[in-house]
């Protein structure tokens, strides 16, 4: 009997010595599978005189089964182990501090778009807005612009399917306002305009604000008010000059550059000038009843020189480190 023993001993340090359950069931087989230790000891009952079989067979058993709950112990603490190491490798520690939340901030040319509309806000501007694809009548031929005018030719305007357009500037915004309001009209329209050309001082898609005062009695000499107004309210500086310099443009007469002053200098900031009347011819409005000036601002500019940014392209390039900057 002191080989059950030994059979008992060897199975107890060989299914502790393993630590999955594929090495256990080849563990197992050495004992209890078909020329398994056990089944060997089986096997020599048959030489055995008949009156000793019996309690020899019975001490096989019970061996037998002592391995079995061995075997099953050991199942058992194996599995309980690997439970215990995927929960650990699987588990969140809900007491680590989060990742962290980075504040946003908007973009500089969107702060100076806020900015210019608060500021014509507070004069009784509402601001307008409209599509970005436009047709050929709302972005030139309502503005008088001729068939001909090189403003149309294709290395200006990108042009779409059917016909349809990218606008080059926001005055078709204020062309369906006029369509569908009665003067008097006090608006400005922001947006995103779009032009072929593209080099360190143009992008392809910037953005402008244009205004629109029609009434009665809108003068130049409001026009030259409410302008420099807006600029000594945008840089917050009440010295600021403005000069208007003739110029021409199909939708306005009579027509002006404006300059501002920066520095010992002067910087052109846009232009603006009387609507002509086949503009207002149009849209339906009267021009021996009705004048009206309008103006445009390329807000880029104005926000370069508000914020200090000298290069157009950071606008554009949504660096992080540069957008940082504003927030
Ligand atoms: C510029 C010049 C200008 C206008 C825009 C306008 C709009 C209508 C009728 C008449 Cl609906 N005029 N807009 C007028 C003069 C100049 O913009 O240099 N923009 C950056």
């Amino acid at each position: 009997m002191s080989k059950l023993d030994e059979i008992l001993g060897e199975a107890q340090a060989a299914f502790a010595a393993v630590d999955s359950l594929p090495a256990l069931d080849q563990a197992k087989a050495r004992f209890i599978g078909k020329s398994g230790l056990i089944t060997e000891q089986m096997k020599g009952l048959g030489a055995l005189a008949p009156e000793a079989r019996k309690a020899a067979g019975a001490q096989i058993n019970q061996v037998k089964d002592q391995v079995e709950a061995l075997l099953k112990a050991r199942r058992e603490a194996i599995q309980a182990a690997q439970l215990e190491r995927q929960l650990k490798e699987e588990s969140l520690d809900v007491t680590l501090p989060g990742r962290g939340e980075a504040m946003g901030g908007l973009h500089p040319v969107t702060l100076a778009l806020e900015r210019i509309e608060a500021l014509f806000a507070t004069i009784g501007f509402a601001v307008a807005d409209g599509p970005e694809v436009e047709t050929d009548f709302y972005n030139f031929t309502a503005l008088n612009i001729p068939e001909d005018h090189p403003a149309r030719a294709m290395h200006d305007t990108f042009y779409v399917e059917d016909g349809q357009l990218l606008r080059t500037h926001t005055s078709p915004v204020q062309v369906h306002y006029m369509q569908d309001h009665q003067p008097p009209i006090r608006i400005i329209a922001p947006g995103r305009v779009f032009r072929v050309d593209s080099d360190a001082t143009h992008s392809p898609m910037f953005h402008q604000v244009e205004g629109l005062w029609v009434d009665e009695q809108a003068s130049f000499a409001n026009l030259k008010g409410v302008i420099q107004d807006f600029l000594q309210r945008f840089f917050e500086r009440d010295d600021l000059r403005v000069r208007f310099r003739p110029s021409f443009f199909p939708f306005t007469e009579p027509s002006a550059e404006m300059d501002m002053s920066w520095g010992d200098g002067w910087l052109e900031i846009g232009g603006c000038g009387m609507v002509h009347p086949n503009v207002f011819g149009h849209v339906g409005i009267d021009p021996e009843r009705y004048q009206g000036f309008a103006f445009g601002l390329g807000v880029e500019r104005l926000a370069m020189l508000r914020y200090g940014v000298d290069d157009l392209r950071l606008f554009f390039e949504n660096d992080l480190r540069f957008l940082k900057q504003f927030a």
